[in-house]
């Protein structure tokens, strides 16, 4: 009863574009927990209870402190009754009971060990299921199944992709793809984006935005010797398209998922010089990395880095608020107005917000 809470619970906004949550999470007991509860209900595609757990993972970890009374969430938005039975399930008795029944659930079992694969989403998931297929290995023997480019292309190189990317992977990749890059448009903007621009340290690829004052329409940048596998999305874009009110939609700028050869220098061990020759030729000396690479209009560019800079939540929220708080519809290219019926230019981050009548919020604070 003694301490005054720094902050008043119910002026938390629902908008997690409208708290500034950075990597620091006091409550990732909680947080981990509602993750697998959403990722169980995304694997049933049932997307209301999905979004629900996201969103309360999201508010808990804007919290400056680490919940442990049911008061301290008192008057907090976005927790439901789904949400607070975990919540006090997990003050009380340490863990979750329905966390650790999906975490045993055959099903959400097996369609980690499928979506874990480059290319496989819920869809295949499902199908590979309803075949009887419970692990990835009953996944590789099969003879019968017809995999995509890209999932074949996943389960090449898997073990590399399952193993996250290092902030200093990516440093490294991003000077390769800055310069390959300007070989070809050198006066071209090359963006980490993702993740690693929130300040993560690790990730499960790396995002690049790529932009140039005078871009042209031309795939050669996409279609060159670096890539291990690629897969290039061309360009859907449509001038003066108004914005998709979709929750997840995908943009429609030309694109690459692609898997990149990054070579790293070896550890050698061998202090034995007479056995090196061999040696060398049996020891990998990369590492394949997932990169997207997303080629964006320069106008566009501040929508495309505001999207594609999330966190997920971050951006769902912003497309939430501008529809509901302010009758406009954001997506990754544009921000149309309703009642004006204009598009709103924006040469930055900054403005985009100021149209929003959003105060800025860092990347660094974007971790919702
Ligand atoms: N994004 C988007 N449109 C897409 C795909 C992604 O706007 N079609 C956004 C949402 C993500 C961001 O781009 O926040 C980067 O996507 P990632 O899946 O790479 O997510 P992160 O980089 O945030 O996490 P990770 O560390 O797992 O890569
Ligand atoms: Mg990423």
């Amino acid at each position: 009863e003694s301490e005054v809470p720094s902050f008043i619970a119910s002026k938390v906004s629902q908008y997690s574009c409208q708290r500034k949550t950075t990597l620091n999470n006091y409550n990732k007991k909680f947080t981990d927990a509602f993750e697998i509860m959403a990722e169980n209900y995304e694997f049933k595609e049932n997307e209301v209870f999905c979004l629900e757990f996201l969103r309360a993972a999201s508010v808990l970890k804007f919290l400056q402190f680490p919940v442990t009374r049911m008061k301290d969430i008192q008057g907090l938005p976005c927790i439901g009754d789904r949400v607070r039975d975990v919540i006090e399930e997990i003050i009380e008795e340490g863990e979750s009971s329905r966390t650790k029944e999906v975490l045993n659930d055959e099903r959400y079992k097996s369609f980690k060990q499928f979506t874990s694969v480059f290319g496989v989403g819920v869809k295949t998931s499902e199908k590979w299921y309803r075949m009887g297929l419970r692990t990835l290995e009953e996944v590789k023997a099969n003879r019968t199944l017809k995999l995509s480019k890209m999932q074949k292309a996943g389960l090449l190189y898997y073990e590399d992709l399952v193993s996250c990317v290092s902030k200093a992977e990516a440093d490294a990749v991003s000077l390769i793809v800055k310069n390959t890059v300007c070989m070809f448009l050198p006066d071209a903007l090359v963006t980490i984006t993702g993740g690693f621009r929130r300040g993560k340290k690790i990730g499960h690829d790396i995002d690049f935005l790529v932009t140039s004052p005078g871009l042209k329409e031309d795939g050669e940048l996409l279609h060159k010797g670096l890539l291990l596998y690629c897969d290039i999305i061309e360009s859907t874009f449509v001038k003066e398209q108004i914005p998709s009110r979709k929750v997840d939609a995908m943009d429609h700028f030309q694109k690459c998922f692609a898997i990149l050869k990054l070579y790293q220098p070896r550890v050698d061990n061998s202090s034995n010089n007479t056995s090196r020759k061999f040696d060398m030729a049996e020891v990998k000396d990369w590492k394949a990395i997932r990169v997207d690479l997303v080629i964006t209009p320069f106008e566009q560019y501040p929508y495309a880095l505001l999207g594609w800079t999330g966190s997920r939540q971050f951006g769902r929220d912003l497309r939430r608020y501008a529809t509901h708080e302010r009758k406009m519809i954001l997506d990754n290219h544009a921000l149309y107005d309703r009642r004006e019926k204009i598009f709103l230019k924006a040469g930055s981050e900054e403005e985009i917000f100021a149209h929003l009548g959003l105060d800025y919020v860092e990347p660094w604070e974007r971790n919702a």
